[in-house]
C-alpha cells in the first residue's frame, strides 16, 4: 500500500517536472540603445512594460548605452542564450550585417524596431516598425517655412540652425535629409548651422549656446528631437533672448516636456514621431505563435504635429493645438 502511493507520488512529480519545460515562457531579447532622451524612456517603458505584463512572456533587456560594440555583444549573447525572439534597433545605421547574420543563422526571429539597419535588405527579419525619420525632417521645415507665410514673413530673409541627433544614427541620416530637401521649399530661409547634438539636453543646450556665440542672428532653431530644443531652450534664455519668440524652435518626438514648453510659449512646434511600440510587438509576436506570417513592409505609425495654434497646412498633415491634447500625453 505505502509503495503505491510513493509510486503515484512520484508519477504525479515526473509529470509536473516533465510539463514545466513545455509551460516554459517565450524568451524575449530586447537590444536597446541606451537611455539619451524623454523619447528612449517612454519606448523602453512601453515595449519592456508589454513583454513583462503578457503572461507567459519573458523579457530579457540590455541597455547598450549609446555603444554599437555592447549592442554586438549583447546580441551574440542573446543567440548564446537561445531567446525566442530578438527586438533590435540599431543605435547607427551601419555596420551590423555580420552579427545580424549570425542571428540569421541561428534562426532566431528578428523584429526590427525604431532605428533600422542599412543592410535591412540583406538580412531576413520577420516584421520592421518605425519612424518616417524623412518625412519627420521634411515636416519640421516645412512647418517654420508655412508658419513664417502666415505670419507675413514669407519673404524675410531668415537665419536658420540645424540641430542634429547621434551621427550616424538613421533618425539623424533621415531627419538630415528631409531637412535639407525642405529648405530648397523655402528660398527665404538660410541655413547658418549645422551640428550635432547627440539627442540630449545637455548637448543640446551646449551647441545652441556656443551657436549663439558664434552666429549674429538665428531666427529658427530646428531641433531634431525635443529634448535638445528644450536644452537650447535654457541656453537661449540665458542668453537673455526670448525662446519661440526670438528665435522660432521647432523640435521632434511630440513628448509631453515639449507641449508644456509650447504652452508656455517658449517652443512652437514639435513634429510626432511615436515611441508606443510596446502594441506592436505584442501583435506581432502573438500573430507568430499563431503561425501567422509578417509583412516584411515596413509599418511607419501615423503621426500628427503640434504647436501653438495649430492649423498650419503641410500637404500630408494639419497641425493641432499642443494645448488640445497634452492631457492625453503619457510620455
Ligand atoms: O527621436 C530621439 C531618440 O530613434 C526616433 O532617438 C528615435 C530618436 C528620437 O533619442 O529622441
Amino acid at each position: 500500500m505505502k509503495k503505491k502511493v510513493l509510486a503515484a507520488g512520484l508519477t504525479v512529480a515526473m509529470c509536473l517536472s516533465m510539463a514545466a519545460p513545455a509551460m516554459a515562457d517565450i524568451q524575449i531579447a530586447f537590444s536597446q540603445i541606451g537611455q539619451e532622451s524623454d523619447w528612449r524612456t517612454a519606448n523602453t517603458d512601453s515595449i519592456n512594460g508589454t513583454i513583462e505584463a503578457h503572461e507567459g512572456w519573458e523579457l530579457i533587456y540590455d541597455d547598450a548605452q549609446q555603444k554599437q560594440e555592447n549592442q554586438i555583444k549583447a546580441l551574440r549573447n542573446f543567440i548564446t542564450q537561445g531567446v525566442d525572439y530578438i527586438l533590435f534597433t540599431g543605435v547607427v545605421s551601419t555596420g551590423w550585417e555580420e552579427v545580424l547574420a549570425e542571428v540569421n543563422e541561428a534562426e532566431i526571429p528578428l523584429i526590427l524596431i525604431d532605428r533600422l539597419p542599412d543592410c535591412i535588405d540583406d538580412i531576413d527579419y520577420v516584421a520592421a516598425f518605425g519612424g518616417d525619420f524623412v518625412e519627420e525632417g521634411r515636416r519640421q521645415v516645412a512647418w517654420a517655412g508655412e508658419y513664417l507665410k502666415s505670419v507675413g514673413r514669407g519673404e524675410e530673409e531668415v537665419n536658420v540652425v540645424i540641430m542634429e541627433g547621434t551621427t550616424g544614427a538613421s533618425a539623424q541620416t533621415g531627419r538630415t535629409e528631409g531637412n535639407l530637401a525642405a529648405l530648397e521649399e523655402y528660398p527665404n530661409m538660410k541655413l547658418v548651422g549645422q551640428q550635432t547634438g547627440n539627442f540630449t539636453r545637455a548637448e543640446g543646450q551646449a551647441v545652441m549656446e556656443s551657436w549663439l556665440k558664434s552666429i549674429d542672428k538665428i531666427d529658427v532653431l530646428i531641433a531634431q528631437n525635443d529634448d535638445m530644443a528644450l536644452g537650447a531652450i535654457d541656453a537661449i534664455k540665458a542668453a537673455g533672448l526670448e525662446p519661440g519668440k526670438d528665435i522660432i524652435i521647432v523640435g521632434c518626438d511630440s513628448v509631453k516636456a515639449a507641449f508644456e514648453a509650447i504652452v508656455a510659449g517658449e517652443m512652437n512646434a514639435t513634429i510626432e514621431c511615436t515611441p508606443l511600440y510596446g502594441p506592436f510587438v505584442e501583435e506581432t509576436i502573438e500573430a507568430l505563435e499563431n503561425g501567422e506570417e509578417m509583412s516584411k513592409e515596413v509599418i511607419h505609425p501615423e503621426e500628427g504635429v503640434y504647436d501653438m495654434e495649430g492649423g498650419i497646412d503641410l500637404g500630408t498633415v494639419t497641425s493641432v493645438a499642443a494645448a488640445d491634447v497634452i492631457d492625453e500625453r503619457i510620455y
